[in-house]
């Protein structure tokens, strides 16, 4: 026991540096937006906690095929296990611990993080203070649209959005349930029909990043894929002009801006 428990201490004094200072900067999403870079932090914290774990079932795994081998010879039975009740109330209390410990955790990054990234439904527990920028995404069977109610109701077919603001996304569907994911950005918020789903980003560098359909959704899900832009903020008021022109014929005859929309026939599945 007590050779085991150094060999997995060693191994751990070891790993556990590497993991946090050299593996844990380079973990996805990256340092997009303040979202993102959180989840940097998350995922070194649960990678730094899983270290132990790892190291203590390989190790011992290890450490077991060495030490208690079938010697050569006959086949030999091991000595009866009885139990031990030290080790196994010391093993209850340490899980619970981890458990408990990251569920308070990923409680307080939630809040203080105003959902860090993820969808928060239609009335968020937190919100970020100061000006923000509304975003409505609107997905539908295979495609994202961008509508920017404080520029006119415009609904754009591509996305851009001006660095170093906070942008709230408000994330629905017209049909089925798809997921809007802007993997750069940190942002992962479920699209669900008649749900305004919000989300808070902040980018924090001009940047190009990816958006895909997290949730299969249909034969042409794959087909949901963009390239999004966080540009300057003249480069901003620049495009949504542009787009406010090139989509004015179109944005005469869309439906009033609104949380959510159910298109014709608005009576289905009866
Ligand atoms: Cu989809």
């Amino acid at each position: 026991m007590r050779r085991f428990v150094t060999i997995w201490i060693v191994a751990t004094v070891i790993a556990l540096p590497l993991v946090i200072f050299v593996v844990g900067p380079e973990l996805p999403p990256g340092h997009g937006s303040e979202q993102a870079s959180g989840k940097v932090t998350d995922n070194t914290v649960l990678l730094a906690l899983a270290t132990p774990v790892l190291l203590l079932v390989t190790t011992y795994l290890i450490y077991a095929v060495i030490a208690f081998r079938q010697p050569k010879g006959g086949v030999l039975e091991g000595p009866p296990l009885r139990g031990n009740a030290g080790l196994q109330a010391a093993w209850i209390i340490a899980t619970s611990a981890v458990v408990l410990s990251l569920a308070a955790f990923a409680t307080v990054r939630l809040l203080t993080d105003n959902g860090a990234g993820s969808g928060s439904g239609p009335k968020p527990l937190t919100v970020p203070k100061g000006k923000k920028l509304p975003v409505q995404v609107i997905a539908q069977q295979w495609a994202f649209t961008y509508r920017f109610p404080t520029y006119g109701g415009v609904e754009t077919t591509h996305l851009e959005l001006p660095v170093g603001q906070t942008i709230e996304l408000h994330v629905t569907s017209l049909d089925v349930i798809h997921s809007f994911w802007a993997f750069q950005l940190g942002v992962k918020a479920d699209a669900n029909p008649h749900v305004d789903n919000v989300v808070f980003v902040n980018p924090t560098k001009i940047q190009t990043f990816e958006v895909r359909c997290a949730e299969l959704c249909g034969i042409w899900h794959g087909m949901m894929f963009d390239h999004g832009h966080v540009v300057s903020d003249a480069g901003f008021e620049r495009w949504i002009h542009e787009q406010q022109v090139t989509f004015a014929p179109a944005t005469k005859v869309l439906p009033k801006y609104s949380r959510t929309y159910l298109p014709e026939p608005t009576r289905r599945g009866e």
